[in-house]
């Protein structure tokens, strides 16, 4: 029997539905989804198993005109994803078409092209009608030469067993790079940061989301089968902190709950967790919280 695996990274504008394909890719969530742009920060892979073929699934950070250091590292570990993939899904919204943004990933996609096969996505298709899809594919088609392309809903599912079928074809034949039953390869400390992320991001509003992060400090297994989790949450300003403590600690309080709830079912046990919220004017400049968050500081230059 012939067996294949290989990179697929998938890319986009924020909010393209990246993240959410991978998690139906994968049948688990392994990366944090939600409404707002900009929500994964750093490359995450998941695996799916197809027929013969393990298909790497990389869920990079959206493509966006970077403005600070933490931007341009998200940035360019996305650009990193698709360079170092077989290949590349771009993902586009349906209702939204081709944005300036689109435009200019069309144009950076010159540069990744060689040597890998990039195919188009068009995600959201439960938002639009049918005929806007056929105008925004040739569209598409004439500003790239995509390998496919693929009509699909990543919340919905609709396409998406069609699009794994292909991309298990694409791969090169090799070994299995992962055990059959892994689904990722990111530490379980980064999967609860980044749970406990998406809570606070879902909570806070404006730039908040964007100025704090979250780090797992320590992770003690209990003789009860219990993990015992202390988060930090790093925010800029003493303002940040009462906002994200809220009123009485209501909204630290929510928060901890729900990022509580969804580790306990993903590590199918019961979980202690413990957030602390600390000032740190600086974290954005610190190269310690890049590392931690998978990214590399100098990219940020
Ligand atoms: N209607 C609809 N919504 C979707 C679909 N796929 C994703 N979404 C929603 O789009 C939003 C963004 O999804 P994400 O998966 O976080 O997008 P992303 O590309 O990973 O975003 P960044 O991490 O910010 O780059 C979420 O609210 C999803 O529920 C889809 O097929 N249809
Ligand atoms: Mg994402």
């Amino acid at each position: 029997m012939t067996t294949r695996a290989g990179f697929v990274a998938l890319i986009g504008e924020p909010n393209a539905g990246k993240s959410t394909l991978l998690n139906r890719m994968v049948g688990a969530k392994v990366s944090i989804v939600t409404h707002k742009v900009q929500t994964t920060r750093a490359r995450i892979r998941g695996v799916a198993m197809e027929g013969e073929s393990q298909i790497v699934f990389v869920d990079t950070p959206g493509l966006f005109q970077p403005r600070r250091r933490l931007d341009r590292a998200m940035v360019a570990a996305a650009w990193g994803g698709a360079a170092d993939a077989d290949v590349v899904v771009l993902m586009i919204e349906a209702h939204r078409g081709i944005t300036e943004g689109v435009e200019r990933i069309l144009e950076g996609l010159e540069n990744i092209g060689e040597g890998r096969k990039i195919a188009l996505a068009i995600n959201k298709i439960d938002r639009v009608q049918s005929e806007v899809l056929l105008g925004l594919t040739k569209d598409l088609n004439e500003r790239y030469a995509f390998a496919d392309t693929f009509m699909i809903s990543a919340e919905k599912g609709h396409g998406v067993d069609h699009l794994r079928g292909w991309l298990a074809e694409q791969l090169p034949e090799g070994p299995w790079l992962y055990p059959e039953d892994q689904i990722a390869d990111l530490p379980m400390r980064m999967i609860a940061a980044e749970m406990t992320r998406e809570k606070l991001t879902l909570r806070l509003h404006q730039e908040l989301p964007y100025q704090l992060t979250v780090e797992t400090e320590n992770w003690e297994e209990r003789k009860d089968g219990s993990a015992k989790i202390d988060q930090l949450i790093y925010v800029m300003r003493d303002g940040h902190k009462g906002i994200v403590l809220g009123k009485r600690g209501e909204t630290i309080k929510a928060v901890s709950q729900a990022a509580r709830a969804e580790l306990e079912e993903f590590l199918d046990r019961k979980v202690h967790l413990f957030l602390q919220v600390k000032v740190r004017p600086n974290w954005l400049e610190e190269s310690e919280r890049y590392s931690e968050m998978g990214l590399d500081f100098k990219d940020g230059n």
